[in-house]
Order: structure tokens, then C-alpha cells, then sequence
């Protein structure tokens, strides 16, 4: 009788373990989740955030990002430095095998600089990832707002 209800438990928290993992559990290759850009006008900058997921079992990076939409795309890291926000360019975004790493306000993420155009709410845009060793992955981006995010990002 007890055996038995250890293994109803045991089942219950392997079920409820799949779907926290959600789509992740189920995916291939370097993907990437929940991407979305701040809207922002032609000529301005922005910032692209998203979440990178590793599924492979080899350790790669973001190298670069390339999209028609801005002048050019860069990789960055928020830092704050004596209450002074900070932004420093980085060659590389280190995504460990069977790792995520999460891209987002305050942290790492990929600067758009001089934008063609007016990105506004609704919107979608094509950003292309270059990887160390995964090959380029292509991700349609949506525009969401800035308003309900901080609004400190330079
Ligand atoms: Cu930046």
C-alpha cells in the first residue's frame, strides 16, 4: 500500500517536472525562446531580448547577429557601476551544452543601432544568430512595448 502511493508521487512529480520544461524538453539543436524587441523609432537605437537554449552536447556561443532593420546589431552587457548603468560590447554570449542562458533588461542583450525604420507595437523583425558552432539560426521577433519594461536602457 505505501509502495504504492510512493510511486503515484514519484510519477506526479515527473509529470509535473515535463511540463514545467515545457517546448524546451522537446527541442533540438541552439533555439531560441520568447524573443521580442523594444519598439523604438528609425534612427534610434534598441535592444532585442530572448531566452537561448543549448540543447546540444557541445558548448557554443553567440558570435554575432545580423538583421536588415538596423545599421548594426551588437552584443552587450547591462551592468550597474557605483548606481551608473553600464554597456559594454561583448565578442561572445557563452551557451554551455545543455544550457540556457537568458538575455534580458540589466544584463546581456543585442544592441540594434541606427535603426531604417520605425519598429512599432505589432510589428515583426528578422534577425539572424551566428554561432561559434551551431549553424545561423533565423528568428522572427516581435515588437512589444517599452512602456510596462524600465525604462533606463540607454
Ligand atoms: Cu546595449
Amino acid at each position: 500500500m505505501k509502495e504504492e502511493r510512493r510511486k503515484k508521487k514519484v510519477l506526479i512529480l515527473f509529470l509535473v517536472v515535463v511540463l514545467l520544461l515545457g517546448a524546451c524538453a522537446t527541442g533540438e539543436g541552439v533555439e531560441s525562446h520568447e524573443a521580442w524587441v523594444r519598439n523604438a523609432n528609425q534612427g534610434e537605437i534598441t535592444a532585442v531580448y530572448m531566452i537561448l537554449h543549448n540543447h546540444t552536447d557541445v558548448d557554443d556561443a553567440l558570435l554575432g547577429v545580423s538583421t536588415d532593420v538596423a545599421e548594426a546589431a551588437e552584443l552587450h552587457l547591462s551592468a550597474v557601476q557605483n548606481d551608473v548603468m553600464t554597456m559594454t560590447q561583448q565578442e561572445r554570449i557563452e551557451i554551455p551544452a545543455g544550457d540556457e542562458v537568458v538575455l534580458e533588461s540589466g544584463g546581456y542583450h543585442i544592441m540594434l543601432i541606427n535603426l531604417k525604420q520605425d519598429l512599432q507595437v505589432g510589428d515583426e523583425i528578422t534577425i539572424t544568430l551566428n554561432f561559434e558552432n551551431y549553424p545561423d539560426v533565423m528568428v522572427t521577433v516581435p515588437v512589444k512595448d517599452s512602456a510596462e519594461e524600465h525604462q533606463s536602457h540607454p
